[in-house]
């Protein structure tokens, strides 16, 4: 986009920006305007619950507006922007299934087969299907929960160490799966390694390259990489900061590491202009068919409240205002992000705080969906309606208050 208004204003310790390419600003939904303020309140809140620097990059149409506050390195004091890079986590798992609906788009995938057809190495129940693995239906147990029951040592075991995908898939399949085959819901890590599998030995390609082709190159998106398993993020990043269990010790810097104990399941890195920019692809057509898309947006209920639900590695959020977003949340240590888009695409969002190990922060993220989407509507109903908690479905047993 060619920039033609900037507009700026510094509120505390948050600086927001908004681009736009004319002053006719083209918003292509009937939304709300996204309540920047509220955003920019919302990070306050986390960093006072002990996020060193959060950021917020809203895409609607030619208008952008960028929200971010704190620090992005606590040690060298540098602030955080919207513009730098981070650790997506399980965002990863919405490139995954793009991934694998292009093979099915191509004929080399069936959804509906048993998953065994297309692994080297059998799951224990062949009734395991392609798509029970992409809406966490197979009942495969999260191997995670044990990884990081202790935060700091679970994560410093595995900092460095590379797994291959099949060393992971047996830490999952010496336990009994949590349920029959298609029987429930039950989000695991273990179906997006169980994929990234499927994706690498029935094509013969590494999911990086799978990643590049498909989606980074087309779409352009510069900031995104897979670079499992170094260690390093490059160019413009924010530094992650993982809460210990002892609360009362200090956050250790958890920005290097493998994430070789995700892989396909959240590994990828990228920033708020690329995840927006590739969620708005997606959900607008531009990189499945529209069978695929389908499939992928076909959403069930996860939550009793019907609120949160989930697709084909894909989360729906169903917000104050009655929009229903689509995209993903992710946590690896030291990031937590949210990245969704709505139905059509128009207008995306992504934020990042810089840590995790606090569920507390966790929570006060997500208001930030209300505040793009709903705008100050979401405001009104705040006050009508005394705010709920957001709960992630995810390895309830990793997320403390
Ligand atoms: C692992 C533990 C969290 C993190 C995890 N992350 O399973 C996946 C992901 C890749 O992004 N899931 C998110 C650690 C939640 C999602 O799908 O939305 N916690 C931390 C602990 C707790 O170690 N003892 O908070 O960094």
């Amino acid at each position: 986009m060619r920039i033609k208004h900037v507009s700026m204003m510094l509120a505390g310790s948050t600086l927001i920006v908004t681009l736009a390419a004319s002053p006719a600003l083209a918003d292509s939904t009937s939304l709300p305007d996204p309540d920047t303020a509220a955003v920019s309140a919302v990070h306050r809140t986390a960093l006072a619950q002990g996020a060193p620097g959060a950021l917020t990059r809203i895409d609607d149409g030619d208008l952008s507006r960028h929200i971010a506050t704190g620090e992005a390195d606590k040690a060298a004091h540098t602030p955080m922007d919207t513009g730098r890079r981070f650790r997506a986590g399980s965002v990863s798992k919405t490139f995954t299934a793009v991934v694998l609906l292009q093979l099915v788009a191509e004929g080399r995938v069936e959804l509906d087969a048993p998953a065994n057809r297309y692994l080297p190495e059998p799951l224990p129940d062949d009734r395991i299907t392609v798509r029970h693995l992409l809406s966490h239906r197979s009942g495969l147990y999260d191997y995670t929960n044990d990884m990081f029951q202790q935060t700091v040592p679970g994560f410093e075991a595995v900092r460095h160490r590379v797994f291959s995908y099949q060393e992971l898939i047996h830490l999952s399949t010496a336990r009994p799966l949590n349920n029959e085959p298609g029987a429930a819901y039950s989000y695991s890590n273990t179906n997006f390694v169980v994929l990234g599998r499927l994706i690498e030995h029935t094509t013969g390609t590494p999911i990086a390259t799978h990643y590049q082709q498909r989606i980074f190159t087309p779409l352009r998106l510069r900031n995104t990489s897979y670079i499992h398993p170094r260690t390093s993020l490059s160019g413009s990043y924010a530094r992650g900061y993982l809460r210990q269990d002892d609360t009362t010790l200090p956050p250790v810097d958890s920005t290097e590491q493998t994430v070789s104990w995700a892989q396909s399941a959240g590994a990828v890195i990228s920033n708020g202009e690329d995840l927006n920019r590739f969620l708005s692809a997606l959900l607008s057509g531009r990189l499945l068919p529209a069978e695929q898309l389908r499939d992928m947006t076909t959403m069930v209920p996860v939550t009793s409240d019907g609120k949160q639900s989930y697709g084909l590695g894909l989360r729906g959020r169903t917000l104050s205002c009655g929009t229903t977003v689509y995209g993903h949340t992710g946590t690896v240590q030291g990031y937590y992000t949210y990245a969704f888009t709505t139905s059509d695409g128009a207008r995306s969002m992504t934020s990042l705080a810089n840590t995790s190990n606090n569920g507390t922060v966790n929570a006060t993220l997500g208001a930030t969906l209300e505040a793009s989407f709903c705008g100050s509507d979401a405001a009104q109903a705040r006050r009508a309606a005394p705010s709920e908690t957001v709960t992630e479905d995810v390895a309830p047993q990793l997320a403390p208050n």
